[in-house]
Parts: C-alpha cells; structure tokens; sequence
C-alpha cells in the first residue's frame, strides 16, 4: 500500500495542480454572475443590503470550512500511519473542557456575527422608508402572468412593472389563484404571494433602467414561462409616462381629406424625454433593452401605419371575443380574465416576457398560444372553450392593430 500510493503521488500532485488552475481560470473569465439576474450585481438598497448578509454568512462559513479543514487535513497528515507502525490503538482520551468551551463560545461568536445584520436586514426589508412618500403598486399574480395596478394614479397595467427613481415603492402583493413569488433580483429577493392573504415587500432602483424578474415559485404547468420586466425611470420620464398611461387607447385615424384641417399628421406624437431621438429607432431589444423600451413608448410617425388594417384588427379584437378577457380601455373591451392591453404596443414583451414584442413573435403568439406557452389560459379558456380560429390574414390585422396601441 505504502510503496504504490508514493508511486502514484506526483500524478495527484499532477491532478490537484490542474484542478486549482481550473478554478483559478473560472474564477478570472467566466464566473462573473453578471446575468441579468443576478444577486450579486445589485441595483437598489433592499438588494444590496441582502448581498451583504449573504457576503456576510459566506465569509463566516468559509472561515468555518477553513478553520476546521486545515484542522483536519493536519490531524489526518500528522497522525497518519507509517511504515513500521505497530497495529495497536494509540491511547484513547475523551472529554477536553477547554476545548469544548472554546468551540461553544467560538461558534456562538461566529452565529451572533451572522444574526445580528439577519435581524436588522429583516426590519429594513420590512419597513417601507418614507412610507407617506412611496410609489404604491398592487401586484397581482395570475397563472401566468403579473397584473400592477396603481392605486393612487389610476394606472393599470401587466408584465412590465414601471417605477421612478427617485423614491421607495411599496409592492402589495396578492394572487388570484395559486401561489407565485415576486422576484426582481437585481432590486430585492423573492416575496410570496399567497392566497387570501396580503402580503408586502418594498424596493428602490438607484438609476433609470430594465430589470429581469420571474415568478420564483412552482405555480403549474407554465411557471417558468411567468417572467416580467421592471423598467426604472428618473422622475420626469415617470409622470410623461403615467400620464400616458391614464390616456385611453390609442385610435389610428386614417388621414382624412385636408379640406377638414385635421390630418392625423397634425396631432403631437408622444415621446418620452430621455429617449433618444429619431433616427436612433436601431437600438434592438438585445444591445439596450432600456433604449428599445424607450423607443416603444414613442407613436409611429404619421403615415406610417395602415389605418385600414388596424381598423379590421380593432373590428376582429370584438368579434373574436378577445375582449372578452382583455380590457382595451376607450375600445369597448372591458374583459378582465387577461393582461390590460390598452397600451400594450408600447410594451417590450409578450405574454410575460417569454417573447420580445416583435411582429413576427405576437403573430406567433396568436395563431398558437398554446405553442408559445403550454397550458396558458388564454389558449384554454379562450381558443378551445370559445372555440377562436384565426386565418394568417386575421393575425396580421390583429398585430397593426395591438401594436398600434401605444
Ligand atoms: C379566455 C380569455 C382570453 C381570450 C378570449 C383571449 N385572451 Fe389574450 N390573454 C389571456 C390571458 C390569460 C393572457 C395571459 C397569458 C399568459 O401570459 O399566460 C393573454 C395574453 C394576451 C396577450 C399578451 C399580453 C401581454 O401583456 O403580454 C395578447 C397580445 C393577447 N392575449 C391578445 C389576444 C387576442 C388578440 C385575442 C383574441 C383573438 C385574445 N387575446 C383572446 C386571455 C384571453
Ligand atoms: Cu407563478
């Protein structure tokens, strides 16, 4: 035993060598956790104060796992046995008082270093600061989707969640149905909503931006397909944007003959004041999704829509029956079964944030619901229980009309 395993060393030397390299490299190029849901990049206080404790226990652990495998790999390596040992037992001692206390004193040291950040983190994540001053925001969760009302501006909106910057923003959550959890990682950790109970959690964005976040509780068949996106704006954006939102739907005129004067050339085209401005239109989803969102808040120049065809997308949405469950708010659709799409042109995804809000995906999305997000409620209850059929041609009049929607 003794000569083989000294014949084998310098190939575990060898093997340990390569493994810490290994680690070294991950550790230096790919193991940034820079995703756009990541903890660890941090983007307002609740999230940053979390990362701190958690930088906080990982410390202390691994200090732990340090302290008591160098303990360890010393007593193994030490005590080991040698060529020429003879098989008796060495002598056996039991009970060391000293040491017993000092390992019951040092590890309730070390569990007081992690609990007294754990007990003030939970105060402050509990606590709304500024409670007279925050943005409130109802959450709703519904399999599988995220409804955000906005009790004190009237604004009813899904998937993508708007806040400002400049202040905290009380979230009440509750759900419709199961129970989802609220995550925006790069803001605050996870928050259940739960069934006939309410539920609260608060978080702030330090500067203008777009955040992932996702349902991070199991709720059925298409719980991974439950995202939404939170878009942070500085405090004039916000107002230009919720008085936006408080504005019916959107009608496309079809331009009229100049002799009434009005021409739907003549009427002011929204746009947010940040946004970059026209001829910047390129900015894609995937190089800036804060760019492109703010170029989908802007109105399609006058002219460049076909009024006709929104016109025939308008006229399908009622008969159709997806008005049914959809509310298109100055459009006669007042359902409630599914997301508000008063404004959902000016929306940067689709059905939770599973598709970018292209031409193409929404066309996807409505000749096959199913296809795109299995078991979803709109295919259930709508394109089987109302038995909806849908020719190429409906979808497209479908599409000019809800991306007219701004
Ligand atoms: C039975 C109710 C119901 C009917 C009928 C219905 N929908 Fe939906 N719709 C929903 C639900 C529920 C969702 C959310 C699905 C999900 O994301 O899980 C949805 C999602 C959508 C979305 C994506 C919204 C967003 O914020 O991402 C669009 C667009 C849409 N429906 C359009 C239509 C059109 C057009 C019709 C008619 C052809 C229609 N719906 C018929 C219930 C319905
Ligand atoms: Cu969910």
């Amino acid at each position: 035993m003794g000569r083989s395993s000294s014949s084998r060393t310098p190939t575990f030397r060898r093997l340990a060598a390569l493994g810490l390299a290994a680690l070294a490299l991950i550790g230096c190029t790919g193991f940034q956790m820079s995703g756009p849901q990541s903890t660890l990049l941090t983007e307002g206080p609740v999230a940053r104060m979390q990362t701190g404790l958690f930088y906080i226990t990982l410390w202390v652990t691994v200090f732990i796992f340090i302290t008591v495998g160098g303990v360890l790999a010393y007593a193994q390596l030490k005590f080991r046995a040698k060529p020429g040992d003879d098989d008796t037992p060495p002598e056996q001692s039991h009970g060391h008082p000293l040491v017993e206390m000092g390992l019951i004193v040092a590890s309730t040291l070390l569990l007081v270093i992690i609990a007294i950040p754990t007990v003030k983190g939970i105060a402050f994540q509990e606590d709304t600061p500024d409670r007279e001053n925050a943005l409130v925001v109802k959450v709703t969760g519904y399999q599988w989707w995220f409804k955000f009302e906005y009790p004190e501006l009237g604004i009813v909106t899904a998937n993508e969640m708007v806040i400002p910057t400049d202040r905290p923003v009380h979230i009440e959550l509750r759900t419709i149905d199961v129970i989802h959890s609220f995550w925006v990682p790069r803001l605050a950790g996870k928050k259940d909503l739960i069934p006939n109970r309410a539920n609260h959690m608060w978080l702030q964005a330090d500067q203008p931006g777009y955040y992932w976040a996702q349902c991070a509780e199991y709720c059925g068949e298409s719980h991974a397909n439950m995202k939404f996106r939170v878009v942070s704006l500085d405090p004039t954006d916000f107002a230009a944007w919720s008085q936006r939102q408080l504005a019916d739907a959107r009608t496309v005129a079809a331009p009229v003959a100049a002799t009434t004067g009005l021409d739907a050339a003549d009427m002011p085209r929204f746009q947010l004041a940040s946004a970059k401005p026209a001829g910047t239109e390129g900015a894609s989803y995937a190089e800036s999704p804060f760019a492109h969102w703010q170029m989908m808040q802007a109105e399609p120049t006058a002219g460049s829509e076909d009024a006709a065809l929104i016109a025939r997308g308008h006229q399908l949405f009622q008969q159709k029956s997806c008005g049914a469950c959809h509310t298109v708010r100055g459009h006669g659709s007042m359902g409630n079964i599914g997301p508000d799409l008063t404004h959902f042109g000016a929306r940067t995804t689709l059905a939770a944030a599973v598709l970018d809000n292209t031409s193409e995906n929404l066309h996807r999305w409505l000749i096959d619901p199913n296809g795109v997000k299995p078991g979803n409620i709109m295919w259930k209850q709508g394109y089987v229980g109302y038995n909806i059929q849908l020719t190429s041609a409906d979808v497209d009049a479908l599409v000019a009309y809800l991306h007219s929607l701004k």
